[in-house]
């Protein structure tokens, strides 16, 4: 962990009942995976979530009706943030790995696509933020290759049982403009970068040093209730408005 916290926003992406036989104990409950991002005003342009095949999470009480899909670290330390049933106490309903997540259907907050689905990613982290993540392929250029990887290789959805249907229909959304990228800034990037998969990290880096210092300082909403502001604007208010809500908790670490 770095020296500086960071603060993440945690977006409640709610799995859609009927649960599988995997998750039939939750039953009866509100349950969430639990996206951390430094990005909620990118929410409208979600096409899918993503976990670790093979990372460890854990289904965890948050109060009386909320449960959050997290790795254990992130359950820990939301119980020192006052976000555990019982205070500085995970409690873990169930145990889980990135296997059993995959194919879930969500409702996310502020997405145009209704549901969407939680998929594979080779590259999540499960030592930074929830080891959850959203994705959002029209502004983050990991986001766009991992989904770019699994449309382009039938074979690579094979591997993880990952259906067609959960894939192949979810298109980059378009929704910030940056003037020297255009609406897809992050597709235009890793185009222009040649990046041929998730696997490439130091290019990817680029094309996320690339997109993130001009999408900040430059970039102008296309959608949603403040489509027209720039997304220095923009941003803090989506992020009030979904806590407001209770579709996003604060997170820091
Ligand atoms: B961001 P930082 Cl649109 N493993 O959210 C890998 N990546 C993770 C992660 C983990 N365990 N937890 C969070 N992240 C991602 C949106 C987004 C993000 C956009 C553009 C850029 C961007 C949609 N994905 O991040 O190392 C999450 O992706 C660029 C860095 O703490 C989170 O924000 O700075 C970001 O990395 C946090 O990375």
């Amino acid at each position: 962990e770095g020296v500086q916290p960071q603060e993440y926003t945690l977006i409640k992406m709610e799995v859609v009942p009927p649960f599988p036989p995997q998750l039939r104990t939750l039953e009866g409950r509100r349950v969430f995976l639990a996206a951390a991002t430094l990005r909620p005003e990118t929410m409208y342009g979600q096409t899918n979530s993503w976990v670790l095949p093979d990372g460890k999470y854990g289904a965890f009480e948050i109060n009386e009706t909320d449960v959050f899909i997290v790795t254990e670290r992130a359950a820990l330390n939301l119980a020192y943030q006052k976000l555990s049933r019982f205070p500085e106490k995970p409690t873990s309903l169930l145990d889980l790995n990135g296997h059993d997540l995959i194919g879930l259907s969500l409702k996310s907050p502020l997405a145009f696509n209704e549901i969407i689905y939680c998929l594979p990613m080779l590259t999540v982290l499960t030592d930074k933020g929830t080891g959850i993540v959203t994705s959002v392929p029209s502004d983050s250029p990991d986001d766009y290759m991992a989904l770019h990887d699994l449309k382009s290789k039938p074979g690579l959805r094979a591997k993880f049982g990952v259906k067609d249907e959960w894939v192949l229909p979810y298109e980059v959304v378009p929704i910030i403009n940056i003037p020297e990228f255009g609406d897809k800034s992050a597709e235009k990037v890793c185009i222009d970068l040649k990046i041929k998969s998730q696997n490439e990290k130091e290019k990817l880096a680029e094309a996320k040093r690339l997109t993130y210092l001009r999408g900040f300082a430059e970039g102008t909403m296309l959608v949603g209730e403040y489509a027209g502001m720039r997304v220095q604007d923009a941003k803090p208010l989506i992020r009030s408005k979904l806590l407001e809500i209770n579709e996003a908790v604060m997170y820091s670490e």
